[in-house]
């Protein structure tokens, strides 16, 4: 390969809470790092995550749900998800496999009208519905904004998700690699401890919580190998 075709830059993700971001990103990465759940609101800060592959890199920027902010934290979480819009090469605009275009899609297509930058429409979810109904989906949406591409996909299932990537590329510039083959995230591994510990927490105690639980981190030991494989013997 050519060294002038290699491909890279920086893809943000964004949409409505709950539509599937995280899931989404986790899965085009192959690894777990930002935590899923079914509640809204789950991601709190922009999640930096890299795909590396012969063609180029993809740097996924995963963000807060965009919704109408109730507080101050609630403000945070939207300021983050629209100023990274800016910032980025492509847009992938997750949205649930639906006809209706509600208040929170239309607050994003204001946003999104305001800049230059492609946007992929992605349905997401699309194993909960009937295949014949998509097309009725792609229709509801196409001429809201002038998308790139619109691409279905199922993040749980992994369905599509190689198309959405070939769609990605095509829309990146030629670029140098931002980072080595082995980097996936910038994101310090207490954070992602602690941010595992917070998804356990939101899954297990579920309506026990109010679900703005916080977790720190005051100490954390490493296991040695066999330490841990004997204790999955056990159990
Ligand atoms: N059936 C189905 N469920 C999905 C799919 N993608 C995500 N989900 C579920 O939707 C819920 C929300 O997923 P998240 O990835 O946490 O959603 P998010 O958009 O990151 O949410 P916030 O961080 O709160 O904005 C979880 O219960 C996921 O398992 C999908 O393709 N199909
Ligand atoms: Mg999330």
């Amino acid at each position: 390969m050519k060294l002038n075709e290699y491909k890279s830059g920086f893809v943000t993700l964004i949409g409505r809470p709950n539509v599937g971001k995280s899931t989404l990103m986790n899965h085009l990465i192959g690894q777990k790092i930002a935590i899923t759940s079914n509640k809204p609101q789950t991601t709190r800060n922009r999640i930096q995550t890299v795909y590396s592959e012969e063609k180029g890199q993809i740097v996924f920027i995963d963000t807060p749900g965009i919704h109408k902010a109730k507080n101050k934290l609630g403000e945070y979480m939207v300021n983050v998800a629209e100023r990274t819009l800016k910032e980025v090469d492509v847009i992938l605009w997750l949205v649930e496999p639906s006809t209706f275009i509600g208040a929170g899609e239309q607050h994003i297509t204001e946003q999104l009208s305001k800049i230059k930058t492609p946007v992929i429409l992605v349905i997401n979810k699309v194993d909960t519905v009937k295949k014949e109904d998509i097309l009725r989906f792609i229709t509801a949406y196409k001429d809201i904004l002038p998308f790139a591409a619109i691409v279905p996909v199922s993040a749980l299932k992994g369905d599509n998700t190689k198309q959405l990537i070939e769609t990605i590329f095509k829309y990146l510039p030629e670029g140098p690699q931002f980072f080595d083959e082995d980097t996936i995230t910038d994101q310090p591994e207490r954070q992602i401890v602690a941010e595992l510990i917070r998804e356990k927490a939101l899954r297990l105690l579920n309506d026990e919580i109010p679900h703005g639980i916080a977790v720190a981190i005051d100490q954390m030991k490493e296991r040695p190998e066999s330490d841990i494989v004997a204790k999955r013997v056990r159990c």
